[in-house]
């Protein structure tokens, strides 16, 4: 079967009933090859630059580049937050954040509250086993699947990856970054424990994905590989970051340590393709590789992107994004269709050839036709929603709006080349639209033009400008996502604090 006749048989049977999904379904090879496997790889806090395929020349990762070279590579993909917890929550519900409540990473309150001219939303810190999961989803589909590395989303017993849908979980817990012993062993994470001078982490995820790929080789598995690694602590092996100390410095990206870092990921995405080489996978796995938000501050750069993890400018939420899958997806391909994390769950749903769970809302829309050639998905628009706030913490001179955060509450539309942010603090306390001229509440960019967001637009080009803000206004509505209303009675005004 061809490649565009076996996505049109997925996209039939994940839709409704239909002559051609029964005429289609009784032609189909066997079960196993409507099933594809599906790796998905996430890497911790990897920014957009931080890769050779995406135009670092400092950090070294072939294995990753040869990946890229031989599927699609999306230019704008997104993660759905600018930090760890409430991309993972996005990605595993395929739902927005005011869904499932989790916008940001423990409290939403973070900095000092003298600075804070608002309240902000309360953040819900644990994913509610209520939500099902893209590991749930596909269990209905016969998959076995499998947890491996940072988890964030609850703790055990009760709301660990088991509980969450997924068969195994190796090394997660609720923790955001290694924390029970870094990355150089000994550590003891579950059924994940190295003695004295035993295997770095990074290694030994990699040596349990291939594990699991050899014990699954004969049914479809579902392996959500979510490195730790490259979030802090920056702990490299010796010997990578070695190989680092003497090269020059390159668009601001020059951490050995880092790239030692990195080094370890991109050689254990060559292992594990390695493995699919060796068991003849690679035409019945499909491959994704993604990160959860931007590079930090002061780690690393992804210029000429603005900004860096936790905020909502490009360089917090663009992410390097490929998908591989060994004669069905055209190797060598690149693809400029915004897509967002909320896509990964009806596109795997689509490749498992099964149905939405009965009364799930899915907000993402399947990519599937785009790895199959389509320029478009005919979605009007993209949306993040953040009522908190991150104090600054790197290097994040000329970044940020001001010097204290990273992002104050803030809600984002991208739609086509366009893209609006409206800050809450002076949408609520400074005359919101009737002040918009004025009180800097919104900030419109071209991004075609203008990818650093460093031209604001919001008096030059109205009517996009009104444009965008009504979608967003509506979407905030249909979603229900809460605006910080309430004045914080604890903040001091601060002459210097902003432009
Ligand atoms: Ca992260």
């Amino acid at each position: 079967m061809n490649r565009r006749r076996f996505l049109k048989t997925c996209a039939c049977l994940a839709g409704s009933s239909c002559l051609e999904q029964s005429v289609l379904a009784l032609a189909s090879p066997p079960l196993k090859k409507n099933k594809p496997n599906i790796i998905f790889i996430l890497i911790d806090d990897m920014g957009w630059k931080d890769a050779g395929f995406m135009g670092s020349k400092f950090f070294e990762t072939p294995n990753i580049d040869k990946l890229a070279s031989q599927g699609m590579i999306f230019t704008d993909a997104y993660a759905n937050a600018a930090n760890c917890a409430p991309t993972r929550a996005c990605l595993l519900t395929g739902q927005y954040t005011p869904r499932h409540g989790i916008y940001t990473v423990n409290n939403s309150d973070r900095g000092k509250s003298k600075h804070r001219r608002l309240i902000p939303t309360e953040n819900t810190k644990i994913l509610d086993t209520k939500h099902v999961t893209i590991a749930e989803a596909l269990k209905v589909a016969d998959y076995v699947s499998a947890s491996m590395g940072k988890w964030h989303m609850g703790d055990l017993p009760t709301h660990g990856p088991c509980e969450q849908g997924f068969d195994v979980n190796i090394a997660g817990r609720h923790w955001g970054s290694p924390s029970g012993g870094g990355y150089h062993a000994p550590y003891k994470y579950p059924n994940c424990q190295e003695p004295k001078g035993g295997r770095y982490l990074t290694d030994r995820l990699t040596d349990e994905a291939i594990k699991f790929i050899e014990q699954n080789k004969e049914k479809p598995f579902f392996l959500y590989l979510t490195h730790y690694a490259v979030h802090t602590p920056i702990q490299s092996k010796k010997e990578l970051a070695d190989r680092y100390k003497n090269k020059p410095k390159s668009n601001g990206q020059g951490s050995p340590e880092y790239a030692g870092m990195l080094d370890s990921v991109d050689q254990g995405v060559g292992r594990i393709m390695q493995k699919l080489d060796e068991l003849k996978l690679n035409e019945n796995t499909v491959v994704f590789f993604f990160s959860d938000n931007g590079g930090v501050a002061g780690v690393t750069d992804v210029q000429p992107l603005r900004g860096t993890k936790g905020m909502f400018y490009e360089g917090g939420i663009r992410e390097p994004m490929i998908v591989r899958w060994t004669g069905q997806i055209k190797a060598g391909t690149k693809c400029s269709v915004p897509v967002i994390g909320l896509d990964f769950f009806p596109t795997m749903l689509e490749l498992a050839g099964t149905q939405k769970p009965k009364d799930k809302l899915l907000d993402g829309l399947s990519i599937v036709p785009l790895l199959n050639g389509a320029k478009s998905l005919g979605r009007k628009a993209l949306f993040w929603h953040f009522p908190a706030y991150l104090q600054a913490g790197g290097n994040i001179k000329g970044e940020s709006r001001d010097s204290k955060f990273r992002t104050r509450p803030v809600s984002v539309i991208r739609k086509g080349d366009w893209k609006l942010l409206m800050f809450h603090e002076e949408w609520v306390l400074d005359g919101g639209r009737e002040k918009i001229a004025t009180n800097n509440a919104v900030e419109l960019y071209n991004l075609k033009d203008d990818i650093g967001e460093s031209n604001n637009l919001v008096n030059e080009n109205i009517a996009k400008r009104d444009e965008l803000l009504d979608d967003l206004l509506n979407w905030i509505k249909e979603t229900n996502a809460p605006i910080p209303n309430k004045p914080n009675p604890q903040y001091q005004p601060d002459k210097n604090e902003k432009a």
